[in-house]
């Protein structure tokens, strides 16, 4: 074992433990360094786990396949083990967590031999910030090592911070692939067995257990599982918010700033919205997250946020130089692409990324492709995983450590009908009545959900720690520790309403400034709105649709409530209330009541 960077006598006695648990062939503590990166890129790039690419077409840029059963989260195998089922909640999926440790003993028990156990130090959060929090991840994989340096603080200035008896998040990843003496290794170990993998979460001891998957959420254990999942505990514990969504500066013409933040589902454009290019002149929109804030409740009585990740972990297909031409200039260097298509100049090559496909190339499963197969070349929850720093428009602000006051908060989904393109809360518990009425069409980001809406309170349904009913109540509760306000100001918003023809109502990207400008016009107490049964919505001509391409009838549909609709709306959410049982906030329950007679009213 190499000798540990560190005086910190529990953080030794963990890795000791897990050594003697996992029986690793060598042990590397991660310093965090170029040089260490560089070097365990190179001997992926020697097993295969790697392609390196084009130096001059993507420079500093590797390929990575992975295995067919090991391509999204999995939410089936996602746990979460408080003492009592109960505080799990019925979304959430429940093992005893005596019981869960040891049969998680018995997967991890020898589950590293013949390969290496990497130490990862690393922080959510600037280490300066009142909301850091140090986590210490443990895995086999080489892919998660460097991913994991893309996404998170990491190395010895961690080690540095967490001293001698600091507070860490322990953090357990295998792979669960061991190797036999002389077994060949393959390019992406895993637990091909999907019965086998245990996404694992201990929200009452903060502590973490992934084994057998290698990719994305599963395996990058600061994201999903740390900065949401056990975070959302910490924070409800602590007073704070940890949540899905990503965070934007948006500087209007006339020079005044706003920060917005927005949760939407997995693969629901979030990085797309988080750097948009504003179509409309005059507005600048700059970068602070794509994917988690953490919120906190300042002492001058507003709501700040903190994207505690460094990098982007986003869906290739769809991203173009028209879709989001940021996140094209972030990935365009120094990144990691997972699943999508290899062209044979070196290059990367998804479906919709606006440039022609290469008459061949090597598909995400590693066959031949041609544009005439008659399957897509990259994986539909294909990534990259690309640097913050590098994007064009990353805001002055998205490392200060007390984060950004937030002027607004919007929710979303992918929704084809009903849902109108955006629509304002009365207040604040109307604002979390919308958020926890959330739904969305299904996406490729998680493996085995049926088709369909499904409803997803806040976008935190796979990633609340806790019982959603006392998630919710959290929210609520918020407003009394607050002034009422500096409270952010509550939006709907749905780029992905379908004509009766399956046409695509609204341009979306970045003609959706047109609905952040009539958004901050809101804030202002200039924007005209007309008050209906399901909120605030832009008043006739209050959206500058000045030299938009959207027939006047599309605009009116996208505009107007449907009566019927939300009707079956407010049904479904009603039902889906019905699990929450006694933990669901009265205020929702409230909320839901007073929206059933204004929408009775209005028939
Ligand atoms: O959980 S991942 O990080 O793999 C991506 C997502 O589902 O949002
Ligand atoms: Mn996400």
């Amino acid at each position: 074992m190499s000798a540990a960077p560190t005086s910190h006598p529990e953080l030794i006695a963990w890795v000791e433990n897990a050594v003697q648990l996992c029986q690793p062939a060598a042990v590397h503590w991660c310093d965090g360094s170029q040089q260490e990166y560089d070097a365990l890129c190179d001997l992926m790039v020697q097993s295969g786990t790697f392609t390196k690419l084009d130096e001059k077409l993507r420079p500093g840029c590797f390929l990575a396949r992975s295995h067919p059963s090991d391509v999204a989260r999995v939410e089936d195998r996602t746990y979460i083990c408080s003492r009592n089922k109960d505080d799990a909640g019925p979304t959430n999926n429940w093992a005893d967590p005596v019981a869960m440790k040891q049969k998680l003993q018995g997967l991890f028990s020898g589950c590293m031999q013949g390969r290496t156990l990497y130490v990862i130090p690393f922080a959510m959060g600037p280490l300066n910030s009142p909301l850091c929090k140090i986590g210490i991840e443990i895995t086999d994989s080489p892919y998660v090592v460097v991913n994991m340096r893309i996404m998170t603080r990491m190395g010895r200035a961690v080690l540095d911070k967490l001293g001698a008896d600091g507070a860490f998040i322990p953090c357990m990843h295998s792979v669960g692939a061991p190797l036999a003496p002389g077994q060949a290794d393959v390019p992406w170990p895993c637990e091909p067995d999907v019965s086998r993998k245990h996404i694992v979460h201990f929200p009452e001891e903060f502590s973490i257990w992934s084994y057998g998957s290698g990719y994305g959420g599963n395996a990058l254990l600061g994201k999903k599982c740390l900065a949401l999942r056990i975070a959302s505990s910490v924070a409800r514990k602590e007073g704070w918010l940890a949540e899905h969504m990503l965070i934007l500066g948006l500087t209007s013409p006339q020079g005044k700033k706003y920060y917005i933040a927005a949760a939407f589902p997995s693969a629901c454009g979030k990085t797309n919205l988080a750097m948009m290019q504003p179509a409309l002149p005059g507005w600048k929109l700059t970068c602070l997250g794509d994917d988690i804030a953490w919120i906190r409740l300042a002492d001058d009585g507003r709501l700040y946020a903190m994207n505690p990740e460094t990098g982007f972990f986003g869906v290739a297909p769809g991203t173009s130089n028209k879709s989001n031409p940021n996140a094209m200039a972030s990935a365009a260097r120094n990144s990691i692409f997972t699943n999508v298509v290899l062209r044979p100049e070196g290059d990367v090559w998804w479906e919709d990324m606006g440039v022609s496909p290469p008459e061949h190339g090597i598909d995400w499963q590693g066959k031949e492709w041609t544009p005439a197969c008659d399957r897509v070349g990259a994986h539909p929850n294909s990534r990259f995983t690309a640097p913050a720093a590098q994007c064009p428009v990353i805001d002055p602000d998205w490392e200060n450590p007390a984060g950004v006051p937030l002027s607004a908060i919007l929710f979303g989904g992918r929704r084809a009908s009903t849902i109108p393109l955006v629509n304002e809360a009365f207040n604040w518990e109307h604002g979390v009545f919308m958020g926890s009425a959330a739904g969305s069409e299904t996406t490729a980001a998680a493996i085995g959900l049926a088709t369909g809406v499904r409803r997803d309170p806040f976008a935190m349904l796979p990633f609340c720690g806790y019982h959603m009913g006392d998630y919710l109540a959290h929210w609520v509760a918020l407003a009394q520790r607050a002034d009422r306000a500096k409270l952010p100001r509550m939006f709907f918003v749905n780029w992905f309403r379908k004509s009766a023809d399956n046409r695509w109502m609204w341009p979306g990207f970045g003609e959706n400034i047109r609905v952040l400008k009539w958004i901050c016009e809101r804030i202002e107490g200039t924007g005209q709105s007309v008050e209906t049964p399901i909120g605030h919505l832009p008043a006739p001509g209050a959206l500058d649709v000045a030299g938009l391409n959207v027939s006047s009838t599309d605009l009116a549909e996208l505009l107007a409530v449907d009566i019927d609709g939300w009707k079956k709306e407010a049904a479904d959410v009603a039902e889906n209330y019905q699990k929450f049982g006694n933990r669901l906030p009265a205020a929702l329950e409230q909320e839901l009541r007073e929206l059933g007679m204004r929408l009775s009213a209005a028939t």
